[in-house]
């Protein structure tokens, strides 16, 4: 995994900007690639562990640093959700990571959901095998954690966690959520689960480094992962 690709310029100028806006607000910053979003909604620095991670949170920095994508577009942001001057519309929308959000009338709170999302909620989606994203996060207890995933999957597949930059996981099953009585085709990628248990982590104290990698099939919606403390 690269982390260091030749990044491209809007990259580097977002990322130029991130560490200025970082330094003059007082945030620590390591180095460019533990660079944190922000908006008028949230207030950006490392996510905390134990806790939920909000997937939209994903680091600055662009293509080969914050992310892998498979092409250049958000196919969310601005297609899928026309531009139309609204938050959810338009978060991220000059990034490739392709991020929706859930919406009501029998979209996302259908009744093929085995867990009911809360609407307006940002997630990744249009997730390709080989894709990754990176978080840095603030691990405020040591010790290994249970994963749980908010998400959605067409076909079953597998995600990966590495841990500053080394794989910490292997392949985690995501169970299907594909159900054959839902004759809508596109609500194939609109039934929701959460899952408490898809894996566990080992985690030191401090600020670091998670990569939520896609490793097979793709197709899947991630919401947000949780880290849950199971032993010290
Ligand atoms: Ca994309
Ligand atoms: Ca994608
Ligand atoms: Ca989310």
């Amino acid at each position: 995994m690269k982390h260091f690709s030749s990044s491209k310029s809007s990259g580097a100028i977002l990322l130029l900007i991130s560490l200025v806006t970082a330094c003059t607000s007082g945030k620590s910053v390591i180095s460019p690639e533990n660079s944190t979003f922000s908006d008028e909604r949230y207030s950006g620095g490392a996510q905390i562990i134990p806790g939920k991670v909000q997937l939209e949170y994903y680091n600055l920095g662009g293509e080969g640093i914050a992310y892998h994508e498979s092409d250049t577009i958000n196919s969310g942001s601005g297609r899928l959700n026309p531009a139309d001057g609204s938050y959810l519309n338009e978060f991220r929308i000059k990034e490739a990571v392709d991020i929706s959000y859930t919406k009501s009338r029998d979209i996302d709170d259908n009744k093929f959901n085995l867990v009911q999302p809360e609407m307006d909620q940002l997630y990744v989606g249009w997730t390709e095998p080989g894709e990754w994203i990176m978080y840095t996060v603030d691990v405020q207890t040591p010790g290994t954690y249970q994963i749980g995933i908010m998400y959605t999957s067409n076909a079953g597949g597998h995600i990966s966690l590495s841990v500053n930059g080394d794989d910490k996981t292997g392949p985690m099953a995501i169970t299907t959520t594909n159900d054959p009585k839902d004759q809508i085709a596109w609500r194939q990628w609109h039934h929701w689960n959460y899952s408490d248990s898809i894996g566990t982590v080992k985690l030191k104290k401090g600020i670091q480094k998670i990569t939520l990698h896609t490793v097979s099939v793709g197709n899947m919606n991630f919401d947000y992962l949780n880290f849950k403390l199971v032993t010290k």
